[in-house]
């Protein structure tokens, strides 16, 4: 759809006095509803209701926006990258069992839809794709680039995944052969030593520099202004490193990670340098892997720039069942007493993470997620008291990209019984993956557009508007270790994760947080 004005025609307006819609901009008024609760004297509760009004604006057009990958030429990288041309081309392949049409399946943004209200004459639920609710980037019109250790194009790139469908492959083959990483930043400590062999496409030095950090920050400036882009996002979808040492005037502020990294210091990561760049370059970063790229200066530094980051480690399948399944059961009153998680998978990543140091740190991010949920709960479980939790990765060569999750839920339920569920969840990695690059990527940049001031009760507070915090948890549904904003709740529950997602959507044009309390079916 698209308007006179040559933006996108949105496909519903908003019809209120706290609305407000001009060619560039749409901007709402709007009363954020909470409860402050306080300790009385005689231990209980006190709880008030607060308001706080805030006024929001968002910049209708929508950018022309490039996608870079880190690690382009990973499994993620060529699947997404396949999966992106096929859609834009409207692609249908042949598949043993018949026709294929290409599709956004797994994308929140592209696969998903949001309540919009009840119908004013029969009473049903009007619902609409939530790609429609604020003017978002198409993923058919990202452009896409990226660096990568390994300098094998991406059509053979994709076929050493071993991921698509040969008939896709072949149609989008010649693209894809014409498609080149460039070369990347290779400190061989960080990530496993079985990854040496790929690494023949790396920026010179093996330890940090600052014209590492140049170079990033050139080629993202090449690469822009190459395609004529608004605007560039960067996503860090290569191996998973070893966790960085946090050390004392190293690491551990914005000018020490500066001066660390110009004076070479081993403890920084490649994942880091790139971080760096973006912060600097001002374009949003987001780490798709587990390791700890935003050690304390990366945090401070983005905070000082305002540039916009997120992260850590892409929750695509075993943990994103696991923040749903544990949600479901803590929520419905069932003590779970143990989570045994055990995988098997043979991609690069498995190979990968068959060493321990790069292991260590996928283990610390699926492990933390049901930490939240077991807090919440101060009925069934005593302070500090936790579910036994196991997590278990074992590299299986022979079953490729499709990896093979196995889960075991151990509960107590009702008068000393126990519920047992086990789950066998084949997770084709990269297909589960893909999808969610392209959602962090529509989102951070939806968020660069969105803009807001406090309106008090005589007036906005300013007459400028400012952004969203630095770390975007908005994205924290995609991603297994949240980064939130230092000092803010990690929330890991996967239903709690929709709803701050939509329901700032929904603010921002001004309607009111899904509630499902549906009272006009109820009370008539
Ligand atoms: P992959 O091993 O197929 O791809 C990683 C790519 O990164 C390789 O092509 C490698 O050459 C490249 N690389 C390594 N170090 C680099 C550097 N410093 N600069 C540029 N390129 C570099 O792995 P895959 O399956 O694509 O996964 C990528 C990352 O995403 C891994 O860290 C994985 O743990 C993480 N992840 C994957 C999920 C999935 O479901 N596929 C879900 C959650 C996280
Ligand atoms: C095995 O756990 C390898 C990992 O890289 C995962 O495939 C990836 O992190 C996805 O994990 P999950 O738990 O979201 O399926």
């Amino acid at each position: 759809h698209v308007a006179s004005s040559g933006l996108p025609k949105p496909s519903f307006t908003v019809k209120s006095p706290n609305v407000s819609y001009t060619e560039n901009e749409i901007k709402s008024k709007y009363t954020y509803r909470t409860t402050s609760v306080t300790r009385s004297a005689d231990g209980g509760f006190e709880a008030t209701p607060k308001e706080t009004v805030y006024d929001f604006k968002v910049e209708r057009k929508v950018p022309k926006v490039g996608m870079m990958l880190v690690g382009w030429g990973g499994n993620n990288g060529t699947t997404v990258t396949a999966g992106i041309l096929a859609n834009r081309r409207g692609l249908v392949w042949d598949t043993r069992e018949g026709k294929q049409a290409a599709n956004y399946y797994g994308s929140v943004v592209m696969g998903s839809t949001i309540k919009l209200g009840t119908d004013a004459k029969t009473g049903q639920e009007i619902n609409i794709p939530f790609h429609d609710v604020l003017p978002m980037v198409h993923p058919n019109d990202l452009v896409i680039g990226g660096w990568d250790i390994s300098s094998v194009n991406l059509a053979d790139s994709m076929d050493r995944a071993a991921v698509l469908e040969p008939t896709l492959k072949s149609l989008v083959r010649k693209e894809m052969a014409d498609m080149k990483p460039l070369p990347s930043i290779y400190y061989p400590d960080f990530i496993a030593a079985n990854q040496e062999d790929r690494a023949d496409n790396v920026v010179e030095g093996s330890k940090a520099c600052w014209a590492h950090v140049e170079q990033i920050r050139k080629d993202i400036r090449d690469f822009k202004a190459k395609n004529g882009l608004d605007k560039v996002i960067v996503q860090w979808t290569a191996n998973t490193e070893r966790y960085a040492d946090i050390v004392e005037g190293v690491n551990d502020t914005a000018d020490n990670l500066l001066k660390a990294i110009k004076s070479g210091h081993e403890e920084v990561a490649p994942s880091t340098i790139f971080a760096v760049a973006c912060i600097l370059e001002g374009e949003p970063f987001i780490n798709g892997s587990p390791q700890n790229t935003f050690v304390p200066g990366a945090l401070q530094l983005a905070e000082k720039y305002g540039a916009f980051i997120g992260g850590d480690d892409f929750k695509s399948g075993q943990t994103k069942m696991k923040s749903a399944l544990v949600d479901f059961l803590i929520n419905a009153g069932i003590k779970l007493t143990s989570i045994a998680s055990y995988n098997h998978l043979g991609n690069n990543d498995g190979k990968n993470l068959s060493s321990q140091r790069q292991f260590r740190s996928k283990e610390i991010s699926k492990s933390n997620v049901v930490d939240d949920m077991v807090a919440a709960n101060t009925v069934l479980y005593k302070e500090n008291e936790h579910p036994d939790h196991t997590v278990v990765i074992k590299y299986m060569p022979a079953v490729g990209d499709n990896k093979r999750a196995l889960d075991e839920y151990y509960a107590e339920i009702f008068m000393g019984g126990h519920q047992t569920i086990s789950i066998f969840n084949v997770c084709e990695d990269s297909l589960l993956a893909s999808p969610l690059i392209i959602d962090l990527v529509l989102i951070a940049e939806m968020m660069t557009r969105i803009t807001w001031r406090i309106h008090g009760p005589e007036g906005p507070s300013s007459a400028e508007y400012k952004g969203f915090h630095s770390v975007l948890s908005i994205l924290s549904y995609m991603l297994k270790a949240p980064l939130t904003p230092p000092g803010t709740p990690v929330v890991n529950a996967l239903g709690k994760q929709r709803g701050a997602l939509t329901n700032i959507f929904r603010a921002c044009v001004g309607l009111e947080p899904e509630s499902d309390m549906t009272l006009e079916h109820k009370l008539f």
